[in-house]
């Protein structure tokens, strides 16, 4: 059954660019307190958005495990993957869009500026039958992020204008 939805998935993954025309999709926002389930000890932290933020989402997105380029207030911009969904491991009520930034490892930013390009899909959300599938599937998310990002179509966005433009509330 697993092996069936990984490749149901990886089919999704490689739909023409064109079945997603709302990306790249541009985020921004503060970073609010998440769902405190401790996702650091999961050895992935997940800046949270407030749900102002995720209503401002296409109706269209597909909830699902996505990845793209993230920057803290001035800082630099880094890979990042992004859940976008309802977590049907934990079954929350409202959605929600974590993303981890990968390879970032400085002191909490509660209360900063975050900006993120959302790139590409990577996977549809699952429910899994222990917190140790969870973690595998993420590891191997972050594994896929950091390749398809080297990818040129990704690395113009680096440079893009919404990564260098100052917002009003970007501290
Ligand atoms: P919460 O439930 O409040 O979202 P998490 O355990 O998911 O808590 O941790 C997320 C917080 O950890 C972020 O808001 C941020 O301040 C901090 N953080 C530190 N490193 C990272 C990182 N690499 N990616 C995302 N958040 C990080
Ligand atoms: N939650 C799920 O219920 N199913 C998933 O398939 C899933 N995939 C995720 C992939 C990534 C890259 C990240 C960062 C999170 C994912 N989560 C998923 C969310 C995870 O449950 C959440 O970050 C923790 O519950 C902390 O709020
Ligand atoms: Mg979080």
């Amino acid at each position: 059954m697993l092996i069936i939805r990984l490749l149901s998935n990886a089919i999704k993954s490689k739909l023409p660019k064109m079945s997603r025309p709302f990306l790249p999709l541009f985020i921004e926002g503060e970073v609010i307190k998440g769902f405190g389930r401790g996702s650091k000890e999961l050895g992935c932290p997940t800046a949270n958005y407030p749900l102002s933020v995720v209503k401002t989402l296409p109706e269209q997105i597909e909830p699902g495990v996505y990845y793209g380029f993230a920057k803290i207030g001035g800082g630099p911009v880094y890979k990042m993957v992004a859940n976008i969904g309802w977590c049907p491991f934990y079954k929350n009520e409202e959605m929600s869009i974590e993303t981890h930034v990968i390879h970032y490892c400085g002191p909490d930013f509660y209360g900063e500026y975050l900006k993120t390009i959302i790139v590409g899909y990577l996977r549809a959300e699952m429910n899994f039958d222990s917190l140790d599938k969870l973690i595998l599937a993420i590891n191997a998310d972050i594994a896929n992020a950091i390749t398809f990002l080297d990818f040129p179509d990704a690395q113009k966005l680096v440079n893009h204008d919404f990564f260098v433009s100052s917002k009003l509330g970007e501290k």
